[in-house]
């Protein structure tokens, strides 16, 4: 493995016009065996200020990729111990790889492997001998598209998190919520398992506004988010359904295990003070908990919050600080 953050030296004026900041910098994985053909590669991209790590197979190419991000992969089809076409197959199908581009590097008597790499997936091919500039342009063309590519995901998984997650706690949403119990519904039908619903609300939640302000309200909500999280399964779901209302889903469980979780969750909140910007420093919070045991049958979202959502109210008619199923 040879390393190289590429410098300005060697450097044609011609190349430094069409300079971009979209594919300024790049991080560019070179598989090629043949030592003449990598420095010239190498050389090309010192315009770019690129970073360049080279490797003369397969094994120490992919071995590259699940160490660290690419922004392109260049690979040679004329690799005297292996094919490089099996290589771009495998760099394809790889979870870690599957959206670097590839560029492959190839001779006019590969044609036909040329074409096989198109159709499994490597973005473009350059001819040897190798011409610099048509390198550059075609190596460009592929890493902005990458970077395109990858400001769209970011910006998608942003929009994506905004619309199911809560900001104040971080929980999912409502709308999420909704969603994910209506598809646990429709498995559940089919299946025998049980399924539990906790819909929980904080006691006297307006005398802590009321005596501490909002702000103060808020630190409670945020601390009530994380130890309910906390005393959670990894494969629960809990959200916050707005105001200081949330509700549990636990997945396949026994009725004694969704009392005994409701209970803990229940103590979890009660059982120690909540460390909060007041004089004395930590308050007692306590929560109402109602809880809601669906078995296998046609149930709507509605129906289900509704049942723990009647618990609930009979929890805190029945004095607060308790689990009512
Ligand atoms: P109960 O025991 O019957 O549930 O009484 P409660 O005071 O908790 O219930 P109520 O529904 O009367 O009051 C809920 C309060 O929650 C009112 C509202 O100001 C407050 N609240 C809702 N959302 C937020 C929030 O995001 N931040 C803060 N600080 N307070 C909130
Ligand atoms: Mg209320
Ligand atoms: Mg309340
Ligand atoms: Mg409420």
């Amino acid at each position: 493995v040879r390393e190289n953050t590429a410098t300005q030296l060697g450097v044609t004026d011609d190349n430094k016009t069409v300079m971009d900041e979209s594919f300024e910098n790049a991080r560019i994985l070179l598989v090629e065996d043949q030592n003449f053909e990598t420095d010239k590669i190498t050389k090309t991209f010192q315009v770019d200020q690129d970073h360049i790590v080279s490797v003369t197979g397969g094994m120490a190419a992919i071995e590259e990729t699940s160490k660290s991000d690419f922004d392109l992969l260049i690979v040679s089809l004329n690799l005297k111990s292996e094919d490089g076409l099996r290589l771009c197959s495998h760099l394809r199908s790889n979870e870690r790889t599957r959206a670097i581009p590839i560029l492959m590097v190839a001779t006019d008597e590969d044609m036909q492997r040329i074409a096989h790499g198109l159709e499994i997936g490597a973005h473009d091919y350059i001819l040897r001998p190798i011409d610099r500039n048509e390198l550059l342009a075609r190596a460009r063309t592929q890493i902005r598209r990458k970077r395109f590519q990858d400001r769209l995901r970011a910006n998608y998984e942003i929009s994506l998190s905004m619309a199911l997650t809560d900001s104040l706690t971080g929980l999912y949403n409502r709308r999420y919520l909704e969603v994910h119990l209506q598809k646990l519904l429709q498995k559940n039908e089919q299946s025998k398992k049980t399924l539990c619903v906790l819909m929980m609300d904080i006691d006297k939640f307006k005398g802590v506004n009321d005596t501490y302000g909002h702000g103060v309200g808020d630190e409670v909500l945020k601390t009530f988010a994380y130890r309910v999280k906390d005393s959670l399964r990894s494969f629960d779901l809990v959200a916050r359904m707005g105001g200081e209302e949330f509700v549990v889903i636990l997945p396949d469980v026994t009725d004694d295990m969704a009392q005994f979780v409701a209970e803990r969750l229940r103590r979890s909140i009660g059982d120690k003070p909540f460390n909060v910007n007041i004089p004395a420093g930590a308050l007692t919070v306590t929560t109402s908990i109602g809880g809601a045991i669906i078995r296998s049958g046609d149930h709507t979202v509605q129906s289900v919050l509704e049942r723990a959502d009647k618990c609930l109210y009979a929890a805190k008619n029945g004095g607060r600080n308790v689990t009512i199923f």
